[in-house]
């Protein structure tokens, strides 16, 4: 029956405030024997952080802008070296030479027939040798250079039976492939060596006026020095 009015004092102190004055309080120490008002004491020390809170999160916001770019790195290391290459295949060059080299047989082939044609046409069979002539009249070193791009040399008969022949074919003054340009003279044949025929008209060869290193076969078959200069037949010859 004794606690029932200390509980009725303890709630009128927290009722009425009566801590918070000094005077009601020793008003109450008068008749509490237990004193739980005072002044407020110190904060006491942070306490430790919490857990994060249990609310929602936001959502995720949309990605930033590029960066600038960086700088150019440096040259890596050097790769290993790779396997050496397979060798070239060199047959298609062989088989194009083998190409031409058989048709410049054919055209060799084909050339000799025409020569032969032009000889028994426009020339003279004599021996292996047979002549052929353009018609036309130049000066010695033309008939020389007009043979030699025939494949041929010019006209020089070297005994009676190719004298006749070329006499034949030229019906006219022809040039002879022999000269003593190199030696006043002595006639020699223009691809070398002494004559080994000659059929010279009477008082000739006589180097006559200002000189005569060439020879012509006159109609009538005799040989002539003349000048080389002066215009006389071309007349190749070739062999058979
Ligand atoms: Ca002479
Ligand atoms: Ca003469």
């Amino acid at each position: 029956m004794l606690l029932f009015p200390w509980l009725l004092v303890l709630l009128l102190c927290v009722v009425r405030d009566c801590c918070s004055e000094v005077k009601a309080c020793e008003d109450a120490q008068k008749t509490c024997s237990v004193v739980v008002c005072g002044r407020d004491g110190r904060d006491g020390p942070k306490g430790e952080k919490g857990d994060p809170g249990q609310g929602l999160r936001g959502l995720q916001g949309p990605p930033g802008k590029l960066g600038p770019p960086g700088k150019t790195g440096g040259s890596g290391p050097s790769g290993s070296k790779g396997q050496k290459g397979e060798r070239g295949d060199s047959s298609v060059a062989e088989s194009k030479l083998a190409n031409l080299e058989r048709e410049i047989r054919t055209l060799k082939s084909e050339l000799n027939s025409i020569r032969k044609l032009q000889g028994f046409s426009l020339g003279k069979k004599s021996g292996k040798k047979f002549y052929v002539t353009n018609g036309e009249k130049m000066s010695f070193a033309k008939v020389k250079g007009l043979c030699a791009e025939l494949g041929g040399t010019v006209a020089t008969p070297r005994n009676a039976e190719e004298n006749k022949a070329v006499q034949e074919v030229a019906k006219d003054n022809v040039f002879l492939g022999i000269t003593d340009e190199v030696t006043e003279g002595q006639f020699m044949y223009v691809t070398g060596g002494r004559l080994a025929y000659s059929n010279w008209k009477k008082d000739e060869p006589n180097d006559y006026g200002t000189g005569e290193d060439c020879v012509i076969l006159k109609t009538d078959g005799t040989w002539n020095d003349i000048t080389c200069t002066a215009a006389f037949l071309a007349v190749c010859e070739f062999s058979a």
